[in-house]
């Protein structure tokens, strides 16, 4: 474990985070739609556009060369950041969404024939089940789902033994889920799955920038993250992808960069991951990222989550003692967040009345539209937690929560 951070300190790197909001002090409990930006960050982006900006790969000019070398350290920091074997195993994407529509595109066309089986779970996020889904209408592959056990949000594992069958080509699962706040049993899974011959991705949004992430010790073929949850830029995510799995695959798009040689006829591609990107990437949002993973780990990952669980459950406790709601995700180990609904009071109600309140929460069905389904509900309202909050603003959250329903009664 390394050194406890000063929390107080750390806050103070954030500007956004010291301002009114309808006459309130600020309280940002919308981190896992988006986390904000530390001033390195920042700086970052503004270093590189005022000194660095040109283009990547294509210029032997000064400013060419380093952005290049910039955006290409960028992806050796993260492969350092996942514990990847080398920078050839990290593909820049636009964020986990579209690392895992890469997947499915490229992987998925090249692999998948009819009767195979894409294996996901209930709790899935809508970017780790319509890629599938496109995939599976293309290929005449099924999909199947590890099933929830009910408002907890954890998986029944007794049905995976019979959900492994031969059919099974790939197995697709949330780390964290974003609207229970479960952590997935992710290394046991990928292991079993693994024995099998099966090719797994952990979809990593709500996890990577929130604990110790290791894909060697998961064991994941493919593991997908967002920049913007993690204190970096939005509009830049990356993939890892195990290098021999990557070097199965086809390009996803095409165009200049990810090419050894173009005829008018046939084109030779480059080996990942430069295959898998086409034309002028984000370069900055690399830059940026380098920075807020190099802060992230400055603070220490281990203790992050420590931070993250303890406002979770002293949140829930505080939740749990009200009349008249509803908490959803496990007692046990939760994430950094928590879901819940008031009787009789719409989610968005809740959520619009705590924004007059200076607290930023989200309400919907949080792109998990089926497990809402599932749940018998249409959407709940969400308090989702980062390092820089603390447990006096669970305080204000909580004292508004009672507010609501009083109001509303
Ligand atoms: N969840 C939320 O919960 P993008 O938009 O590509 O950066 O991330 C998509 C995504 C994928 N998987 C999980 C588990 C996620 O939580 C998310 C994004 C946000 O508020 C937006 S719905």
């Amino acid at each position: 474990m390394s050194l406890t951070p000063d929390w107080a300190k750390l806050r103070a790197d954030f500007p956004i985070l010291n301002q009114q909001v309808h006459g309130k002090s600020l309280v940002y409990f919308d981190n896992a739609a988006t986390s904000q930006k530390p001033r390195s960050v920042i700086d970052a982006l503004v270093h590189y556009y005022e000194h660095d900006n040109a283009n990547v790969h294509r210029g032997i000019h000064e400013l060419s060369n380093r952005a290049t070398n910039a955006f290409e350290a960028a992806r050796t920091r993260t492969a350092k950041f996942l514990n990847a074997r080398s920078g050839d195993e990290i593909i820049w994407t636009r964020g986990t969404t579209e690392a895992i529509n890469l997947v499915a595109a490229t992987w998925g066309s090249k692999h998948l024939k009819a009767g195979d089986v894409i294996l996901l779970t209930e709790v899935e996020h809508h970017s780790n089940l319509v890629p599938w889904q496109l995939i599976a209408q293309k290929t005449g592959a099924k999909i199947a789902y590890i099933p929830v056990t009910g408002d907890e949000g954890t998986l029944d594992l007794s049905k995976l033994d019979s959900l492994l069958t031969s059919q099974v080509k790939l197995l697709s699962l949330v780390h964290i889920s974003n609207s229970m706040g479960t952590v997935n049993p992710v290394a046991e899974l990928c292991a079993k799955a693994r024995k099998l011959g099966i090719v797994t991705l952990v979809d990593g949004a709500q996890s990577a920038g929130h604990l110790p992430v290791d894909v060697q010790a998961i064991g994941c073929d493919f593991f997908a993250f967002s920049g913007h949850k993690i204190c970096g830029p939005t509009g830049v995510g990356a993939l890892y992808g195990r290098y021999e799995v990557l070097e199965t695959m086809p390009p996803y798009q095409g165009g200049g960069e990810m090419i050894l040689s173009v005829g008018y006829q046939k084109t030779e591609f480059k080996h990942a991951p430069h295959r898998f990107e086409a034309g002028t990437p984000d370069i900055s949002g690399p830059i940026g990222l380098h920075v807020a993973m190099d802060y992230l780990d400055a603070i220490g990952r281990d203790n992050i989550w420590k931070h993250d669980q303890e406002l979770a459950n002293y949140a829930y406790e505080k939740l749990s003692a009200l009349k008249n709601i509803r908490l959803f995700g496990p007692k046990q180990n939760r994430a950094g967040l928590v879901s819940f609904l008031l009787k009789d009071v719409h989610a968005h109600d809740v959520v619009e009345f705590a924004n007059t309140a200076g607290v930023a929460l989200r309400g919907g069905h949080h792109c998990t539209q089926p497990l809402m389904h599932k749940l018998g509900v249409e959407s709940t309202a969400r308090a989702s937690f980062y390092f820089y909050n603390t447990k006096a603003e669970v305080d204000v959250f909580v004292e508004v929560i009672k507010g609501i329903q009083k109001f509303f009664t």
